[in-house]
């Protein structure tokens, strides 16, 4: 009886509220008409900060945490990024200009309030609100948990992007996946990478809106029938799919100086019912919930890989849901903002959006578009085709074979059969097209099609991609370079107009205003604060390289910035650090070819001096951070090398404060934005050809470090901007490292050849930093003796004498300090603003919308 009666007030509450009765609700509603938005007064920073303790947070003073003041300072911040936000639609709405869409799986923002008081220029009024209430602004945004949705630089690009958009007003709006949880936290347990769940959003995520009425159904599974309709038109109907609900959640970009406030839009996945009645009334209420869970499985993890592709089905899932969800949006927004009817109205879609596709994780979308232009709007393919291409673009990020995304042809026709059929058209119009320029190359058209028949049949997403998109870009010169002479030599030939470069950038608001303040109101004394939104003014402090008031005002910056991190590290991991040792500073992602080996052997080649009695010794504190993904084996055992190097080194009464090692745990943005300013020395030694771009090198140069690197990604750019003799640059160059390879490389040459090096991989072998299990690293001695594929045998010796000349030039503070200040003063072409500015004339063809 009483199941019954629930049952019944059950079934009233889900026919009103579900997620489906949204969907229908939302697809009938008329486009509000225009009108004047009138806001209401903000209340002054120091009232609202008592308001938002007591009303939003139900918290007395006394009974408050740092965390509520965090709440309330973020609540405060908010409402000033809501009036600008407000404005910023209506204005877009009002004019409907061309807007870009960024789709990416990763947005790397990390923490907001910050960022977003400097944005808005209330950050002084906050601090001295908070001051004024007893609290304080450093300890309230320490509370701020980082929004990890990203690996690393891919997903931090994306946000760097995102700040640079709203900075110069640019109709943009960013579309993700909000992940429950983002990447993991990287504990050392024992020496070892221990991987925890980011619950970020235990505590509620004060930055975002939920929008349930911005929900769309998006189909999986299930197959096509084709119908013939009474004028003898082919449509294909997608059968008994699974539904699952993208639900958007809308985070505020507020840009720096300006009003504009910028939408990212994550979709979270959601059951489309609440339950199945009929399977609760049968008494199968534990099948239903688990149904529900299993759909809202989709958003609930960032995969943590960043460098090979996972071949998981959730992966396809997870792309496939915020690309359907993200395509759904826009055109609603394209559909409801104009009367389309004809195919006249369809042909000003390239003129009204530009979706960039960051990397091939969304590439899926290029045949979503396909279908939701042909089977649901009706659109004729051709026509459709025509469009798409005029639509998308496409941004590589890594030449790395491993991480070319491929999909088995069965799984992909299990999940998406329409979409399968939609690629297998693409591919036959193109191949067709192909033949037609290059008739009889049959090897051609193996190499390029987008379906792969040489390792069982996958889909190629790179290839879906470039054939998609009317512009592919690289991230750096040489890496774009690489893309047109290797990975698309063939479709560079087919399109020889297709391929660009668009060198990466970085937010200097984030970077140098926010990570270093006292560096940017140094600069700001100095040449006025106008490099904030322009950072080619930062020439203007050139000539102060010379002038030795500057240098020391800029040592004395540095030092603070050291000392900050000294400590930060002794709470962390309990090493004291020698505030005047050379901090030397390699934070990315750990990976085979990034060469943080290569690090560790120089390590230990100068531990070996100091134990072999050398005097002349410049002090160093080397620091690494980074995670490796939890299933790659050989980058966990770098780590655990890392930390059994640093337990010797730093133990041993020989040493003193000569050498100190030291892992960083658990390399966030938000540890970032202490590590980068704390630098002297910035590592970029990946193998040369290997590294796409590389970013923390533009952000350590802007902080007043040099660069010790190989001629790989975007080092070859910062060389040409700051000098050949303000940066050490050593190694095989990208054509020479092709050469060694080809030609025999055997690396037991170098180790029989170079006595430092021979003793540094005995010692590894040996069993000297691991005298409990003395087999420990082999494997590592083994790779670099029989395969060492990124040859880092082959420039240790150049490497060693290239930190030989960095000691030398660093025990000449003046000259480092006007070499770090020239690196400083030359870091323009390096803003984030200056890369966004290629992409909109470039490529997005979109102007600032004032
Ligand atoms: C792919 C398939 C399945 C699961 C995960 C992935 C995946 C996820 C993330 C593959 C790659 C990534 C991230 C790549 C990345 O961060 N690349 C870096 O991009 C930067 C911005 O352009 C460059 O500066 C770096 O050089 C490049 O390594």
């Amino acid at each position: 009886m009483i199941g019954l009666v629930f049952a019944k007030i059950y079934l009233s509450v889900t026919v009103k509220y579900s997620l489906e009765s949204y969907i229908r609700m939302k697809n009938t509603t008329k486009p509000a008409k225009k009108q004047a938005i009138v806001l209401p007064k903000l209340t002054p920073v120091k009232q609202a900060l008592q308001n938002h303790l007591i009303f939003s947070c139900f918290k007395t003073d006394r009974a408050s945490t740092p965390r509520d003041w965090y709440h309330t300072a973020a609540y405060t911040v908010r409402d000033h990024v809501v009036e600008r936000w407000v404005r910023t639609a209506a204005s877009y709405n009002d004019q409907d200009p061309k807007r870009v869409y960024y789709l990416s799986l990763e947005f790397l923002i990390g923490r907001m309030l910050t960022n977003a008081a400097l944005n808005l220029g209330i950050k002084d009024e906050l601090s001295d609100g908070l001051e004024a209430l007893g609290r304080n602004m450093e300890s309230a945004a320490e509370m701020e948990n980082d929004a990890a949705l990203g690996n690393g630089g891919l997903g931090r690009l994306a946000a760097c992007f995102l700040d640079s958009m709203a900075t110069m007003d640019i109709p943009a709006t960013g579309y993700g996946i909000r992940y429950e949880y983002g990447m993991f936290k990287q504990a050392i347990e024992h020496g070892q990478q221990v991987e925890n769940p980011d619950n970020w959003l235990r505590y509620g995520n004060v930055w975002e809106f939920q929008r349930p009425e911005a929900a769309y159904d998006v189909k999986f599974y299930g197959h096509v029938v084709p119908v013939t309709d009474e004028h003898g038109v082919k449509h294909h109907h997608w059968c008994n799919p699974q539904h699952v609900v993208a639900m958007a959640y809308d985070v505020p970009v507020p840009g720096y100086g300006t009003d504009t406030v910028n939408n990212l839009r994550l979709w979270s996945a959601k059951a489309t019912k609440d339950f199945d009645l009929r399977q609760f009334n049968d008494g199968n209420y534990e099948q239903s919930v688990e149904e529900r869970t299993d759909s809202e499985t989709i958003s609930k993890v960032l995969y943590p890989n960043d460098a090979s592709a996972s071949g998981r089905e959730l992966r396809l899932k997870q792309q496939y849901f915020f690309v359907s969800a993200s395509i759904q949006d826009i055109l609603r927004r394209f559909i409801t903002t104009r009367d389309v009817k004809a195919e006249k109205d369809w042909a000003d879609l390239p003129n009204k959006i530009a979706i960039q596709l960051n990397d091939t994780h969304p590439a899926i979308g290029v045949a979503e578009m396909m279908h939701q232009l042909v089977d649901i709007h009706g659109l004729a393919w051709n026509f459709a085709w025509s469009l798409v291409v005029k639509i998308f673009a496409y941004t590589n990020h890594t030449l790395m074979p491993e991480a070319l995304e491929t999909w088995s042809v069965e799984l992909f026709g299990t999940l998406l059969p329409r979409h399968l059929e939609i690629i297998y058209e693409i591919n036959q119009q193109f191949i067709t097209m192909v033949n037609h320029h290059f008739p009889g190359d049959t090897e051609l058209i193996q190499r390029v099609s987008i379906i792969d028949e040489t390792h069982g049949r996958r889909v190629r997403m790179a290839h879906l991609a470039v054939v998609g998109s009317h512009t592919v870009n690289g991230v750096a010169a040489l890496h774009s370079e690489l893309l047109k002479t290797t990975l698309f030599a063939d479709f560079n030939k087919i399109y020889p107009n297709k391929f660009t470069n668009v060198t990466n950038g970085i937010t200097p608001r984030r970077w140098l205003n926010q990570a270093n303040p006292q560096l940017a109101s140094l600069i700001t004394r100095a040449i006025g604060d106008g490099f904030q939104k322009d950072l080619t003014q930062l020439a203007k402090l050139t000539p102060l390289a010379n002038d030795k008031d500057f240098r020391k005002a800029f040592r004395a910056v540095k030092h603070d910035n050291k000392l900050r991190l000294a400590r930060k590290i002794e709470s962390l991991i309990d090493v004291k650090l020698n505030p005047n040792s050379l901090f030397d500073v390699q934070i990315k992602r750990i990976h085979e070819y990034k060469r943080q080996l290569l690090n560790v052997l120089h390590v230990i080649t100068l531990y070996n001096r100091i134990r072999h009695g050398a005097k002349d010794i410049t002090p160093r504190t080397v620091i690494f951070g980074g995670k490796a993904a939890p299933g790659y084996w050989m980058a966990k055992l770098i780590i655990r090398l890392i930390n059994d190097v640093a337990a010797i080194v730093n133990d041993d009464p020989v040493v003193g404060d000569k050498l100190k090692v030291v892992f960083y745990p658990n390399y966030e943005v938000s540890a970032a934005e202490i590590l980068f300013p704390g630098s002297d020395l910035s590592e970029q030694i990946s193998t040369a050809g290997t590294e796409a771009s590389g970013t923390g090198n533009m952000k350590m140069a802007l902080n007043g470090a040099l660069t010790i690197g190989t001629l790989d990604g975007a080092n070859v750019e910062i060389k040409e901007e700051v000098g050949d003799d303000n940066i050490f640059i050593f190694g095989l160059t990208t054509p020479q490292v092709a050469e060694t390879k080809a030609s025999g490389y055997n690396p037991r040459d170098y180790y029989h050849q170079n006595a430092a090096l021979k003793e540094v991989l005995d010692m590894i072998g040996s069993g000297f930093f691991s005298l409990e299990e003395p087999s420990r690293y082999q494997a590592i001695v083994d790779n670099l003796l029989n395969n060492d594929n990124y040859l880092l045998l082959a420039d240790y010796a150049d490497y060693i004498a290239c930190q030989d000349e960095v000691a030398k030039v660093y025990k000449d503070q003046e000259e480092w300090s006007r070499r770090a200040i020239l690196n400083v003063a030359r870091m323009a072409k390096f803003s984030s603003d200056r890369t966004i500015g290629e992409y909109a004339n470039n490529i997005w063809q979109v102007q600032s919308l004032k």
